[in-house]
């Protein structure tokens, strides 16, 4: 097979006898790609015969087209550039689904290039012929048919544009077979060699806001910041951190904006809402000032929206427009990226302190309650991996462990935990934690699920050993698909209707695809295992045993108020 060099664009100008795959395969190494992630089939065959010419376009063959969003996701999470993915029509396309959705709720940049049957045979319902552009629509911030060859590198630099520009988000291109095959001429350049992490930033341009939000900074007598995902996108850490020191103002991370302050940091209060812990929803609840930094204010951070803040005038900092006063009404709306916003405001905020108000929150604060009784807690197994592990990324599936890692794991660097929140997509951890290894070759990562998510994608363990993606892999076992059997316990009469989850045996699962697994059922074997998962060179499994009927609390009761949250047990039902 000739090379065809993607240097050599001078030469095709002069000639134009490329095909539409080679297009495409040249519009992506224009935009520095390095890694898709994806599954061939018919309608993209052509564009899995171009891709041997591009050595430089790395493909990591997935085992089910879930898999290639998530892992596209995670990989854009941890870069900050957009993570690709490819399908073929129908199926193909329709595994996509769920992976575009999760992206989309979250802000992620994808690019999902899907094969379509050829233009004479759409709207046929032709063999593997689904509208996938119709499908996609409200789960994409744009989607595009691409009817000629000639549109083709147009529509992949707009799609790169478009997933990366103002809020990100996923793009599908859907490319019909023959356009695939069509000859067009390259026009492209050379590829771009990017630094990464710098999404396209809107300006700000409305000083009185800025001086506004400063004034009710300055007069704040309980003021709270709430950062969100958007200071992650941002990369807004500095300057969280300065508006933070320089006020004293304590920070209130949300379930995506964890990792966006240090969490070991005095000012940070953790996680607040349905989980949240007490003393931070509590702290919400008697604010006068929250300054809501990159977020949305949905519902599981809100509860109830008649009884949220009811004291607190509420400035808000969103590069999404449309988010501001969507949920909450606020005194002062900013439109602007985050970090920006920040740069501008601490021009204005002067240097103050909240010690009254910082001393007053911790009599909010309960001593953690032990609701483990015996074996294994949560809390000692992220203390094992974050003492053994150093840095790395954690992401982490969804349920009852999605909490526990989000308010017990020690973050200290920035966007190292990644995990589905609009969403919450279970099997999420494992294929994500595939992209996140390969944007980040040079650390750890972790994928901790619970065992009805980890079977959810358990498949992955072959893509990691067929391309060598040294992802640790959690367990966190207690038989139930816990969040819901809790769900079940507190507001369903213990009626535990379809949550028992058998699981196989993981270490053998493990031993069946070549790589080390371990059973942790005790604390003594807890450091030995998790330091050995660690030192393995590739992919490792650890099943840890959790106590079955543990919960996760504090918990608001959905649609209740942040003001009255569950702190224990439910009283035994008698039996009647
Ligand atoms: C794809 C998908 N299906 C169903 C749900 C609903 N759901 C949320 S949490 C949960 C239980 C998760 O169980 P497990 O993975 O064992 O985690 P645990 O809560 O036990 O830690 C379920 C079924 C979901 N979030 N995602
Ligand atoms: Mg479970």
């Amino acid at each position: 097979m000739g090379v065809d060099s993607h240097q050599s664009s001078v030469a095709s100008r002069q000639s134009p006898t490329v095909t539409g795959s080679q297009i495409l395969c040249r519009a992506l190494l224009e935009q520095g790609v390095d890694v898709l992630f994806g599954y061939p089939g018919g309608a993209i065959m052509p564009f899995y015969h171009a891709l041997p010419e591009y050595p430089q376009l790395r493909h990591i063959l997935v085992r089910h087209e879930q898999a290639a969003a998530h892992a596209a996701d995670g990989y854009a999470r941890a870069s900050g550039r957009p993570g690709v993915c490819v399908a073929t029509s129908g199926p193909g396309a329709t595994n996509l689904v769920t992976g575009l959705a999760t992206a989309h709720m979250d802000s992620a940049p994808l690019v999902a290039i899907t094969g379509q049957v050829s233009r004479s045979m759409l709207g046929r319902d032709a063999f593997q012929e689904t509208d996938i552009i119709g499908i996609t629509q409200p789960i994409t911030k744009h989607n595009r048919l691409v009817e000629d060859v000639e549109e083709l590198a147009d529509a992949v630099r707009e799609a790169f544009q478009v997933a990366q520009e103002g809020r990100p988000g996923p793009v599908l291109l859907d490319v019909p077979k023959d356009v695939q095959n069509q000859r067009g001429v390259w026009t492209g350049g050379q590829a771009v060699r990017r630094s990464g992490g710098q999404f396209v930033r809107h300006r700000t341009d409305r000083p009185t806001a800025l001086e506004q939000a400063a004034r009710l900074i300055a007069d704040a007598q309980r003021p709270l910041i709430m950062a969100g995902h958007g200071i992650l996108l941002a990369d807004a850490y500095a300057e969280l951190r300065a508006l933070a020191e320089r006020t004293g103002i304590p920070v209130i991370t949300t379930l995506l904006g964890i990792s966006g302050f240090p969490a070991s940091h005095p000012l940070h209060l953790g996680m607040p809402g349905m989980h949240g812990e007490v003393h931070v929803n509590r702290a919400i609840q008697q604010a006068d000032l929250i300054i809501g930094l990159g977020l949305r204010f949905d519902d599981r951070v809100t509860g109830n929206l008649a009884s949220f803040a009811r004291g607190a005038r509420i400035i808000h900092v969103e590069l999404d427009a449309s988010e501001i006063g969507k949920n909450v009404p606020v005194a002062v709306g900013i439109h602007g990226d985050v970090r920006v916003v920040l740069q501008q405001l601490l021009q204005l905020v002067a240097r103050r302190d909240c010690d009254g108000w910082r001393e007053e929150i911790e009599t909010f604060r309960h001593s953690r309650e032990e609701h483990f009784r015996g074996g294994l807690s949560p809390e000692v197994i992220l203390d094992s991996i974050s003492r053994t592990t150093g840095r790395c990324t954690i992401v982490s599936d969804v349920g009852q462990h999605q909490m526990w890692v989000a308010k017990l794991y020690p973050y200290q660097h920035a966007n190292s935990h990644i995990t589905s929140g609009g969403l919450g997509t279970m099997g999420f951890a494992v294929p994500a934690a595939m992209g996140v290894a390969l944007a980040r070759p040079d650390e750890p990562v972790w994928a901790i699920s619970g065992d009805g998510g980890f079977q959810m994608n358990m498949q992955e363990i072959a893509t990691m050993v067929q391309e060598g993606i040294p992802v640790k892999m959690a367990v966190f076992n207690n038989g139930y698909l816990g969040m819901v059997r809790q769900w079940q316990q507190f507001f369903h009469e213990r009626r535990y209707s379809a949550t028992p989850i058998w699981s196989p045996d993981y270490v053998r699962l493990a031993q069946a695809y070549g790589i080390a697994g371990w059973r942790v059922d005790h604390s003594d074997q807890l450091e030995e295992c998790v330091q050995a998962a660690v030192a393995e060179p590739g992919p490792s499994l650890i099943e840890f045993t959790i106590e079955q009927e543990a919960n996760v609390f504090p918990m608001i009761p959905p649609g209740g108020s942040l003001s009255e949250p569950i702190e224990g047990d439910p009283a035994p039902l008698v039996p009647a």
